[in-house]
């Protein structure tokens, strides 16, 4: 037998209790558990690289606690129009030339109105034509938006549900948990990949994390991309100044990932700007294998390519092929 699902790994029948107890192992064999399955689904040197590309900065109306694009907080960061097709093209081909394979565009929208999508499809279709996965953000959707997008090319929908469904009211209360569920299933009932993750160090408790991996491991598919991120802390937001997350801590988030969602890529997501190489060799290691890759992710700085060219050649890192 060939079908590896046939060894049991990928299950979604994980207990919250389960979970904590993944949290709880020792860390040097929660770290072999996920080294062991990140080299049974992937070859464990290669990363999938992405690029971000803000294509709408700012003036959103939510209320999330961490997020510098809030109309909520005072952060400095402006409200823009959509960004122009040919601009969107012309930042794609740079992050093509520069080794990227997939390209992510996000929007400050709470859901996008059908005159703005119609925008996105043909940048969508444009990054597409040029030979890259494409990946938009926009927030909530309903389902023929969804449709629409897939027609346009769209490989991946990323909608994180963020935290666990209990912490996840002290940070939103603009959308609840269930319409973000609501919109993850009618993106993947368009047939687009699904991206979905969530954020830590915003100051919840481990069983918040297990509670978020829970979630995550136990829809009803695993995202094929479940990004990880570390809170970037943003002068003017509801969480800037808060305790940071341990990094070792960080790093068994995303062996829990691994170890639950095996035949995911695990995107080492936002946060890097502050981690050391070996944090984030340790995170290699614990299965992540999906960076962001370029010095801005939507608002904020993210390491300098030359600076993330060097870490992959010294770990002995390849990029992915899409
Ligand atoms: N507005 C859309 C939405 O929220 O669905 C799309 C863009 S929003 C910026 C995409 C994701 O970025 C959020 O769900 C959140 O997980 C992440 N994010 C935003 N601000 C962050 C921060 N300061 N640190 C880490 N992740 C952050
Ligand atoms: C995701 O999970 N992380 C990315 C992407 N999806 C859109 C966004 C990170 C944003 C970090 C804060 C900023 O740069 O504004
Ligand atoms: Fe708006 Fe998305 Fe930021 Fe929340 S995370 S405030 S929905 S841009």
């Amino acid at each position: 037998m060939t079908d590896k699902t046939s060894s049991g790994d990928i299950r979604h029948d994980w207990t919250r209790a389960d979970i904590r107890a993944l949290f709880q192992l020792p860390f040097p064999e929660l770290m072999f558990r996920a080294a062991e399955m990140h080299r049974k689904y992937f070859d464990a040197r290669q990363v999938q690289i992405s690029t971000l590309l803000s294509i709408k900065t700012g003036g959103c109306p939510e209320d999330c606690a961490y997020c510098p694009q809030s109309v909520h907080f005072d952060t400095g960061v402006g409200a823009g129009k959509l960004m122009a097709l040919e601009t969107v093209l012309s930042e794609a081909k740079a992050a093509k030339d520069a080794g990227a394979s997939r390209f992510c565009m996000g929007a400050a929208w709470r859901s996008p109105k059908d005159r703005d999508l119609d925008k996105v499809c043909a940048m969508v279709e444009g990054v597409k034509a040029m030979g890259l996965e494409t990946c938009v953000t926009l927030g909530m959707l309903e389902g023929d938006q969804a449709t629409r997008l897939k027609s346009a090319g769209l490989d991946y929908y990323n909608h994180n549900l963020d935290t666990s469904p209990e912490y996840y009211g002290d940070i939103i209360t603009t959308r609840t948990y269930q319409d973000r569920l609501d919109t993850l299933s009618r993106v993947r009932d368009a047939g687009i990949n699904v991206c979905c993750g969530g954020i830590v160090g915003m100051n919840e408790s481990e069983d918040d994390r297990a509670g978020m991996i829970h979630a995550l491991a136990t829809l009803p598919a695993h995202p094929e991309s479940v990004p990880i991120n570390l809170l970037v802390q943003v002068e003017g937001t509801k969480l800037n100044g808060i305790a940071k997350l341990a990094p070792l801590d960080f790093v068994r988030t995303i062996a829990v990932a691994r170890i639950t969602m095996p035949a995911s890529v695990v995107r080492l997501s936002a946060g890097r700007e502050d981690m050391s190489d070996e944090t984030q060799a340790l995170c290699f290691l614990a299965g992540a294998n999906s960076v962001f890759y370029g010095p801005r992710l939507l608002t904020t700085p993210n390491p300098v390519a030359d600076k993330d060219r060097a870490l992959m050649a010294e770990l002995g890192l390849v990029p992915m092929p899409a």
